[in-house]
């Protein structure tokens, strides 16, 4: 039972039009009440009022007026928390902010800790934990395909596929300790075929939604491209290009750029880093050689490297064996300044017809949208079905999961090997739990703390 009311700011620090504050628990109405007086023409007590209704007033503290502000009153159970919740919408500024809710915790709220506030929403059962972790997901989503896949997540799509499962597991469960009460009784081949089916199909959808922790990593956190190559090809063109901003200087001096310069973009719903490097060449002062080893670190850490050729410039061993030592990532060939190129020669019609290159102008803008679409499909591989996620897993989620797929596979070899019931059993009774804790049935307070630490006070 909770049965403290916490109240915080729950919008961001710093200046704006509104600040909104948060109460919620069973002395909610009783701690505003005791702050606001009302303004309008109708004498009203907070703790009276319906619910789901707003009222305009000021709060005092010890007899002076705060701020003005607007009161929505929320009643359990239909609240974010299913706690009887308050609502104060106040001016935006720190101070007013502070005054506001300082005078609430002088009334004898209890300022909540980060993430408190959906934490019980999932302790009332509102919601489950993967429900809690979306709305992390929607606050921190850095593009609208980010936004869709957590959407769908708040909306319980995981949920309902995770409870399908632990049913799965649960009835093989109930199945076998059927067996395991009379032991006298053998287990009927039929019985046996039944079980180990339904053991295999859990396993599957184990296996499916393991595949989506790839879009979910992807979705939350992004992928890091490295833009390389020689001196003065382009890539710092490349990177305003992509950016539609005026980011890295540019100049026709080889070795402008000597440090690497990240800057993130959206390209088509996916969250890309973008690292703009110094040219590779093997001449160059201590400083370029301090920024070339830069941009071969930086290189080896990405997801994508883009490397950028100038089209005008006849191969040279040097870029040849730059393209050698990357070669293991995946990888793209730019071919720039094809602006440059007489249209009509023969030459150009070469260039353009290649299939390993990726022919662009940074000056014209030419091949740009083409490339966007070239990173996109690389990323996905073909793994984002309708260009939406169902379901994208988080790394809680994958771990939990690949406990369970091993604790289920050796449930499965067990029975199949006809060893004892119990030993079948106790592998199963893991695998349950595993996927339990995806959904928050097996939950210990560590991993509550774990999981809401994360948020942002006021959430
Ligand atoms: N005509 C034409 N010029 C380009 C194009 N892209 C880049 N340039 C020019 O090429 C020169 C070098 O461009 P940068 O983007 O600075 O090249 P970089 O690869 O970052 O060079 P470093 O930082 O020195 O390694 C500049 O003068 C650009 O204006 C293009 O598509 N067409
Ligand atoms: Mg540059």
């Amino acid at each position: 039972m909770i049965d403290d009311t916490i109240a915080a700011v729950a919008t961001a620090v710093g200046e704006a039009g509104l600040a909104v504050i948060r109460v919620s628990g069973p002395e909610s109405f009783a701690i505003a009440g005791r702050c606001f007086r009302p303004l309008g023409p109708q004498k009203i007590s907070l703790p009276d009022v319906p619910s789901h209704t707003v009222h305009y007033g000021k709060i005092f503290r010890r007899n002076r007026a705060v701020d003005e502000v607007l009161v929505s009153v929320l009643r359990a159970p239909r609240t974010y928390t299913r706690e009887d919740v308050v609502e104060i919408s106040c001016h935006g500024g720190t101070v007013p902010t502070k005054a506001v809710l300082e005078t609430l915790l002088e009334q004898g709220a209890r300022l909540a800790e980060p993430g408190e506030f959906t934490r019980r929403a999932f302790l009332n059962g509102r919601i489950d934990l993967t429900q809690a972790e979306a709305v992390a997901d929607v606050i921190r989503a850095k593009t609208d395909l980010a936004l869709v896949a957590a959407n769908e997540q708040l909306a319980g799509k995981l949920s309902r596929r995770i409870e399908s499962l632990r049913n799965e597991l649960l009835a093989v469960l109930a199945h076998l300790e059927a067996h395991i009460d009379f032991p006298e009784e053998d287990i009927a081949p039929d019985d046996q075929t039944e079980m180990t089916g339904k053991i295999r199909r859990a396993i599957q959808s184990m296996d499916r939604l393991l595949v989506s922790a790839t879009e979910g990593k992807i979705l939350r956190h992004g992928i890091r491209a490295v833009i390389v190559g020689r001196p003065n090809a382009g890539k710092s063109s490349l990177l305003n290009c992509l950016l539609d901003q005026d980011r890295a200087i540019v100049s026709r001096v080889a070795g402008t750029t000597r440090d690497t310069i990240e800057e993130t973009a959206n390209i088509r719903g996916i969250p890309v880093v973008f690292v703009d490097t110094a040219g590779l060449r093997t001449s160059g002062d201590a400083v370029e050689r301090e920024g070339m080893r830069r941009s071969l670190e930086s290189a080896a850490k990405a997801d994508l490297i883009i490397m950028v050729v100038d089209a005008t410039r006849v191969a040279d061993p040097e870029e040849a064996e730059l393209t050698r030592q990357l070669n293991s990532a995946v990888r793209f060939t730019i071919l720039n300044k094809i602006d440059l190129l007489d249209s009509g020669s023969e030459g150009s019609a070469r260039v353009r017809s290649r299939p390993d290159v990726l022919p662009v102008s940074c000056l014209t803008g030419e091949g740009i949208e083409t490339l966007k679409d070239a990173i996109s499909e690389k990323v996905w591989q073909g793994g984002l079905a309708g260009g939406r996620a169902e379901v994208a897993i988080n790394r809680r989620h994958q771990h939990a999961l690949e406990r369970a797929r091993k604790a289920s596979k050796t449930a499965l070899d067990s029975l199949t090997a006809g060893r004892t019931l119990e030993l079948v059993a106790l592998d199963l009774r893991i695998a349950t739990d595993a996927v339990g804790e995806i959904v928050g049935k097996t939950s210990t307070d560590d991993l509550l703390d774990l999981i809401f630490r994360e948020f942002c006070l006021g959430k």
